[in-house]
């Protein structure tokens, strides 16, 4: 676990930092000094390592879990199990403020552009066009994502889960706010927002509708499968190249649906039903995880590769427990906050 705290404006300035530096192949070292190049937070962030050792972009992996508590995972001190989440954190950064809007769209509209979701017609839900510019339910074309942003700067450019930023009507209607016309090569997973994990909305490869097979399919491992996929052929036929990859699950959104051996494994501990379908459902999260970790290292692509890991909004109440239930508080059982409606 890591020893280190920095604020969000910390880590923006030493990002901004590194890769300015990086973008200047070192003349901003010899303009600046090496005192605030040497200073802390850039070596722990690993920019030095990374403008020492070579020249090469690093590979960007963006996991999100939906409707997730930042406190449910291990590293934050929750009750359930998350082995490998806990050891990306044990060798990177905690963050322990986290900015977000509420729900899952104008969220995932935020931070695919960098704007406030209003400015990207993001302000609600995919669910309605309210007839206004920041309420069209539809990912606008005044913005860009950061997938096109950074096939700008010569990556690859991939998607495996959620998305969530088309309007609901065009599900199977227009196609210009799909992940593959907003600047992504590839894309497995689903338009619509949260749903069945053995049969999900609007199940999509690239530009075509497909379906789940019938047995023996389940989302989280479908979305993992699809990324250890992008991540093997990207090294196979695109290896000279840094690549993005964008992860967001579905896990931990409802219904949640785990197989029985699974929940059972949290059988004995102080939890409700509920919680340890929750639990289970964010362990198996962890496990794909690290599934794709194992992708990178076997691929060579481990060490020049920035993990980032976040959930996009708070945990739902619906998982609030009796047991945890404070009189006029939301409450997210093992979950600190928590959203204050479905998304
Ligand atoms: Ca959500």
């Amino acid at each position: 676990m890591s020893s280190h705290c920095y604020t969000r404006r910390d880590f923006i300035k030493a990002a901004g930092l590194g890769a300015t530096f990086l973008a200047m192949g070192g003349s901003l070292k010899r303009s600046l000094g090496m005192d605030l190049i040497n200073s802390s937070i850039p070596k722990a962030l690993g920019f030095e390592a990374a403008t020492q050792m070579s020249p090469k972009k690093p590979n960007i992996v963006l996991i999100m879990a939906d409707d997730m508590g930042y406190s449910d995972i291990g590293c934050y001190g929750g009750e359930i199990h998350t082995p490998n989440l806990d050891g990306l954190a044990a060798g990177g950064l905690r963050f322990t403020q986290f900015y977000n809007t509420a729900r899952c769209c104008p969220t995932r509209a935020s931070l695919m552009t960098g704007l406030y979701a209003h400015q990207t017609g993001m302000g609600w839900m995919t669910a309605a066009n309210l007839d206004y510019e920041g309420y069209r339910g539809d990912l606008n074309n005044k913005c860009v994502t950061i997938a096109e942003v950074l096939k700008q700067a010569g990556y690859s450019t991939y998607m495996t889960g959620k998305w969530h930023l088309t309007y609901d009507k065009y599900w199977d209607g227009p196609k210009h706010s799909w992940p593959r016309q907003r600047g992504f090569d590839r894309f497995y997973g689903t338009i619509a927002g949260g749903g069945s994990y053995f049969n999900p909305n609007a199940l999509t490869r690239d530009n075509t509708r497909i379906k789940a097979p019938a047995k023996g399919y389940y989302y989280t491992d479908a979305i993992s499968d699809n990324a250890v996929k992008f991540i093997t052929e990207h090294n196979r036929s695109n290896g000279d190249k840094p690549f993005f990859i964008y992860v967001p699950f579905t896990a931990v959104h409802y219904p949640i649906v785990e197989p029985q051996e699974r929940i059972d494994k949290y059988d004995g501990k102080p939890l409700t039903d509920e919680q340890k379908r929750l639990a289970a459902c964010a362990t198996h999260m962890d496990s794909v995880i690290g599934q794709m970790i194992d992708a990178l290292q076997r691929t060579g692509q481990r060490e020049n590769t920035l993990i980032v890991f976040a959930s996009d909004n708070g945990a739902h109440d619906r998982h609030c427990p009796s047991v945890y239930w404070e009189p006029n508080r939301q409450c997210s059982g093992p979950v600190r906050g928590n959203k204050p409606f479905s998304g």
